[in-house]
């Protein structure tokens, strides 16, 4: 039995990318209506103001999830939706959305993993000081505690951050996301460790406020090392790379994040190389931050090869023409091999991958439907590999396809189209993909046969 008999096949989404309903019901604005608005920021000048409409047609797509019968659904609420300031006044028709989606789902028989916080911070928080103020951590945990109070009674499955490295580095160092600063490290590594801090009080709030017993974890993203040939050398330099803070990507090495998280302490190699960088560290800090979590999400998308050469590790250049997805993305199946494993045996936590997938130049054909056969091939491929993680005992609980349906790219806004189901972003109408009828028989046989 490749997976076990409980394993969750899902798919997943994010507020900002799916909702649209910008300024509906009282949600304040976010850093992302702010950065979208921002000239040359996003592809086309796009927003979110509507993208795919789902605060309206929230009920046609769990119509569409049921017929492929998905067993999860993994879905982030929008922090300025339900605190429109970000803190203190709290908005009941913010709540009230989401009371009417996870009733839907639980009706449907789909299990709801909620995200809280998937980088649409409330712009107000933004103003005073978003991720570089430290009081970001209280709130939240304040602002955890209000959804959890409002939906814990049915939504037992949470997740604190999407991608801390990301919305950290390519927000505050690279400039590419909202809210686009390009920061000195220091300060990047003060908004990661007040990140730290806010997904551990958030486990805190969580567990304190849930009336019943939940699962709680995050959703961190890694780009795996993978070793070129499997030789026993090879795979323990590469295991050795892969938690080693990296001196040329600093802030992107694993292991500044995850070793907190789990271990609760800095690694000694980032913070001998950080020196008067590494962030100030309060006593307590550490303990607040190493909270026990359920289960680690993990999302994976592609990864690099590595070699033993003669002069050391050596990095191996993908062929030219080697596969590519539409966002020139590697395709890389064994990331959902050696990720999961690599991280396992240093962590010993269960795993869901939350979210994987690719994009693909998709489009309605003569006949209206849409034929993905990439999306499909890829998708055997990684999942072929994730088999094999399970089978040599990585405990792999889920897997959430990224994504349920087209949506708002970010910076690339709408022309890449990742979903399971099309999207037409003039109609709003859908259309599910061959690849989201090929994976409802992968549920139904719960796994590649
Ligand atoms: O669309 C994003 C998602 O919001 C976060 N993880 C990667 C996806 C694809 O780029």
């Amino acid at each position: 039995m490749p997976f076990p008999t409980d394993f969750v096949w899902g798919a997943a989404t994010s507020s900002y990318q799916i909702e649209g309903a910008a300024h509906e019901d009282g949600k304040g604005p976010s850093i992302w209506d702010m950065f979208c608005r921002r000239e040359g920021a996003i592809l086309e000048g796009q927003n979110g103001d509507v993208a795919c409409d789902h605060y309206h047609r929230y009920a046609e797509d769990i119509a569409l999830m049921r017929e492929i019968d998905l067993q999860g659904y993994r879905f982030s609420i929008a922090w300025p939706r339900i605190l429109p300031e970000g803190a203190g006044t709290v908005n009941d028709a913010g709540l009230a959305f989401y009371d009417r989606l996870v009733d839907a789902l639980l009706e449907a028989g789909i299990t709801p993993f909620a995200t809280l916080y998937h980088w649409d911070l409330p712009l107000a928080l933004y103003q005073r000081g978003g991720w570089l103020n430290r009081e970001i951590a209280d709130w939240f945990a304040d602002y955890a505690q209000v959804v959890v109070g409002r939906l814990g009674d049915r939504v037992t499955h949470w997740m604190t951050l999407n991608e801390l490295k990301v919305f950290v580095g390519e927000g505050y160092m690279d400039g590419s996301h909202a809210p686009g600063h390009k920061l000195p490290l220091r300060e990047v590594l003060l908004a990661g460790h007040h990140a730290l801090l806010a997904h551990g009080k958030a486990v805190q709030a969580i567990r304190a406020t849930s009336p019943q017993p939940c699962q709680v974890g995050w959703a961190p993203t890694i780009f795996p090392l993978m070793p070129a040939e499997e030789t026993p050398e090879t795979v323990a330099m590469v295991r050795q790379i892969t938690h080693a803070v990296n001196p040329q990507y600093p802030f992107w090495s694993s292991s500044w994040l995850f070793d907190p998280v789990f271990l609760g302490t800095y690694p000694e190699d980032g913070l001998a190389l950080f020196g008067k960088d590494a962030p100030d560290i309060q006593p307590g800090d550490m303990e607040t931050i190493q909270q026990p979590l359920d289960f680690s999400g993990l999302n994976i998308y592609q990864g690099f090869y590595l070699k033993t050469g003669a002069e050391g590790p050596a990095p191996v250049k993908p062929k030219d023409g080697a596969p590519l997805t539409a966002l020139h993305w590697n395709v890389t199946p064994e990331t959902l091999y050696w990720g999961p494993k690599f991280f396992y045996e240093r962590y010993q936590t269960p795993i869901y991958i939350t979210e994987n997938g690719m994009s693909n130049v998709d489009w309605v054909a003569l006949d209206g439907k849409v034929h993905d056969p990439q999306r499909i091939d890829f998708t055997t491929r990684y999942l072929q590999q994730l088999q094999r993680a399970s089978e040599d005992g990585v405990d792999v609980r889920g897997y959430f396809h990224w994504s349920l349906m087209d949506n708002f790219e970010w910076a690339h806004g709408y022309r890449e189209r990742l979903g399971l189901i099309y999207v037409d972003f003039e109609t709003q109408a859908r259309v599910l993909k061959d690849s989201a009828y090929w994976y409802r028989d992968v549920i139904a046989g719960n796994g590649i046969q």
